[in-house]
């Protein structure tokens, strides 16, 4: 049987057991303990950006401390990457960061807006994880902007553009151990508010605990395409899988459609097997505008970063897919 939904043909089931719609790069992972150059514990996850023709990751490390912080990756082809011998962002150790950084930085997100990188990131200290903003336009030296949320607020990711004259983030604020996407809007990148829930976990999927944002959305004709992680909490502890959705262009908190299986789910050994076993876990993706294709970026079990790559349409197509019982 063919499902047509909003346009797409779909394949008739959604049984294809043990695959994913992102293919795993072959040469993963791509930047592991080993490739960090100074001293640390493990390797997180990465913001992606092309930048003065080379593909950059702004990678999440945990120093020996056990505080996150952030390094630099550079390639030439979006698979061999060399980091920089030095990290590019410490937690903050004055002025009014340092109080909200004390226990690290984590989860970057970068997004291209206007000719400045900005990046959006979860400070961590003993009052909890708040979102932060930075911005650069060299990848060497990064200004920070403002706070921009209290906590409990995680997976912090800005739109690429204005939407009906406001800035939009993406926000995960936690109530008890859930947690559901909203989006708020600013003026000013400082100030944020009108705030409103998005998309909801769901009680009978992968993504039944809490959700957030995982790299900032991607514009295309049909809305932005939203990569986002599930989480389902087992006897043997939470497995972080990837989903996909897509959200009105002109009203970002009104989901189109919305895959009902994930994208990546952890399979592989360095998925399987790290730190917090059984993790995906995206912060960054590169459209290549070329070939159409998505390089998605993604910490595998706290330990590790790998890349996956999908068409667009493939991703597109999933989230229009009709769910269909067995
Ligand atoms: C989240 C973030 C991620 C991490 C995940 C699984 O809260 O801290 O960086 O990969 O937990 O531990």
């Amino acid at each position: 049987m063919t499902v047509v939904a909003n346009g797409y043909v779909t394949r008739s089931k959604m049984r294809r057991v043990g695959r994913d719609v992102i293919h795993r790069w072959e040469g993963n992972p791509i930047v592991s303990l080993e490739d960090i150059p100074f001293g640390c514990n493990t390797v997180f996850n990465a913001a992606a950006v092309k930048f003065a023709g080379q593909y950059l990751l702004l990678v999440r490390v945990e120093d020996q401390q056990g505080r996150s912080i952030f390094a630099l990756a550079r390639s030439d082809d979006g698979y061999r990457f060399v980091v920089e011998n030095e990290p590019v962002m410490t937690p903050a150790e004055e002025g009014e960061f340092a109080i909200y950084e004390a226990c690290g930085i984590e989860d970057p997100r970068i997004t291209p807006m206007d000719g400045t990188y900005y990046v959006m990131y979860t400070a961590y200290s003993h009052y909890g994880p708040r979102l932060a903003l930075a911005k650069t336009d060299d990848f060497v030296s990064f200004e920070r902007i403002a706070l921009i949320s209290e906590p409990v607020n995680k997976d912090g990711a800005l739109f690429p553009r204005k939407v009906n004259d406001s800035y939009v983030r993406f926000d995960r604020p936690n109530v008890g151990s859930s947690g559901n996407i909203w989006i708020s809007y600013s003026d000013d990148l400082v100030h944020w508010g009108r705030s409103e829930v998005a998309m909801t976990t769901r009680d009978d999927h992968w993504d039944c605990a809490r959700i957030g944002a995982s790299a900032p959305p991607i514009e295309t004709a049909h809305g932005w395409l939203e990569i986002y992680h599930g989480v389902k909490e087992t006897a043997a502890g939470p497995i972080y899988r990837l989903g996909v959705a897509m959200l009105e262009l002109e009203n970002p908190a009104h989901v189109l459609g919305r895959a009902a299986i994930p994208i990546l789910t952890p399979r592989e050994y360095y998925e399987r097997v790290g730190d917090i076993p059984n993790v995906v876990f995206s912060c960054g993706a590169i459209l290549e505008e070329a070939t159409q294709e998505v390089k998605m970026y993604y910490g595998a079990a706290d330990t590790c970063i790998c890349v996956g790559t999908a068409k667009l349409d493939a991703l597109i197509e999933r989230c229009f897919e009709q769910e269909e019982s067995a």
